[in-house]
């Protein structure tokens, strides 16, 4: 029997953890002969129901959790963990601009930040779900000092995965016959979902869709999803947030079948300089990720790929108090 893996997960009484915490119990995430002892950070007024999510988990009886704990302490949370989910975050409230949410997420993901470099063990592997994800991975990753900040990361899988299935269902495939899917730059609405590199059944995508479908269709699509499956939910992404924080984590740790999108730090690569938290196409194995080099990038993708860089150097100026 393996020795288990600590995984922590934030926001762990949230909507996304209910899925999240499940289906990592379950083996999804590290595998069916994986043991993890779960720690799960709550606030303090949401640790009733954390306390309720624990009973759940334990009265599943599942063979691989080998401990489970909560509490409202970052430093307790993150001791000795080898994978952290950072899902817990403030969400947008009455009257908040951005940059309002922008700073208080940013006190939290400091906190979080000190307190992985303080207790994390010294190859934990960082996931950021809670947005804004991609600077609130960069303000985490800012203060750890000791920790290398490729150990941080920011959730792009989400509009990678729509974007699989949107052009799976247009093409009448299956998302397993896609290769080469890219999305660029921030989660958030100026993402680039980028199709000009994707093949179907191994034939250049762009050739089996109309540009304007592809322009004036799919992009505006991948890009909205957020806020039309809140409006046809009335409850933001949860079951598909937490697929793809799996997906993510599993192609980190186990290897990625083909090319996948992660949020991680801009390293000069295709023009984008360091500083920001950036999605790129990688592919994973041994535990590491490589940015793919060498694509040709045409005009039309060079701009929204440039968009998005300024909406994260924005970000960033917006929270330079914290990194
Ligand atoms: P919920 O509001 O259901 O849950 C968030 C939980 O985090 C709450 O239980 C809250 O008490 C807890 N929390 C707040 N501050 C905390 C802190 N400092 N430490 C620990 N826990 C804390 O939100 P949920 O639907 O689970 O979404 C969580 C986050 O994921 C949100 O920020 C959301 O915007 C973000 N998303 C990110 C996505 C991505 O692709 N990167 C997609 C889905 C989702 O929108």
């Amino acid at each position: 029997m393996k020795d288990p893996v600590r995984v922590a997960i934030t926001g762990g009484a949230g909507n996304i953890s209910y899925s999240l915490i499940f289906r990592i119990a379950a083996g999804d995430m590290l595998g069916p002969d994986q043991p993890v002892i779960l720690q799960l950070l709550e606030i303090p007024p949401a640790m009733d129901a954390l306390k309720g999510v624990i009973m759940e988990i334990n009265d599943c009886a599942f063979p691989l959790v080998h401990g489970v704990s909560g509490t409202d302490k970052p430093d307790e949370a993150f001791k000795d963990v080898d994978i952290a989910l950072l899902v817990g975050s403030r969400p947008r409230g009455k009257g908040m601009e951005r940059s309002d949410l922008l700073k208080a997420n940013g006190e939290i993901f400091s906190v979080q930040g000190k307190a992985l470099n303080d207790n994390a063990s010294r190859d934990v592997k960082v996931l950021v779900v809670g947005n804004p994800a991609n600077t609130n991975a960069l303000i985490a990753a800012s203060n750890a000092p000791d920790l290398d900040n490729r150990q941080f990361t920011a959730m792009m899988r989400l509009d990678h995965n729509r974007s699989l299935s949107q052009l799976a269902q247009k093409t009448g495939t299956q998302v397993t016959d896609i290769e080469k899917m890219i999305v660029w730059g921030n989660h958030s609405a100026t993402q680039y979902p980028d199709i000009s590199q994707a093949t179907v059944k191994g034939q250049p995508a762009l050739e089996q869709v109309d540009r304007d479908w592809y322009e004036n269709d799919f992009i505006p699509t991948v890009q909205k999803r957020g806020a039309a499956i809140i409006e046809a939910r009335g409850a933001s992404s949860a079951a598909s947030a937490a697929s793809a924080a799996i997906d993510h984590v599993r192609d980190w740790v186990q290897g990625s079948d083909g090319i996948v999108s992660m949020g991680i730090p801009a390293d000069g690569s295709y023009g984008i300089a360091e500083g920001i938290m950036y999605s790129f196409p990688v592919t994973c194995k041994n535990g590491e990720y490589t940015i793919v080099q060498d694509l040709d990038i045409d005009d039309f993708s060079r701009d929204r790929m440039q968009a998005t860089e300024k909406e994260l150097r924005e970000e960033r100026e917006a929270v330079s108090d914290l990194i």
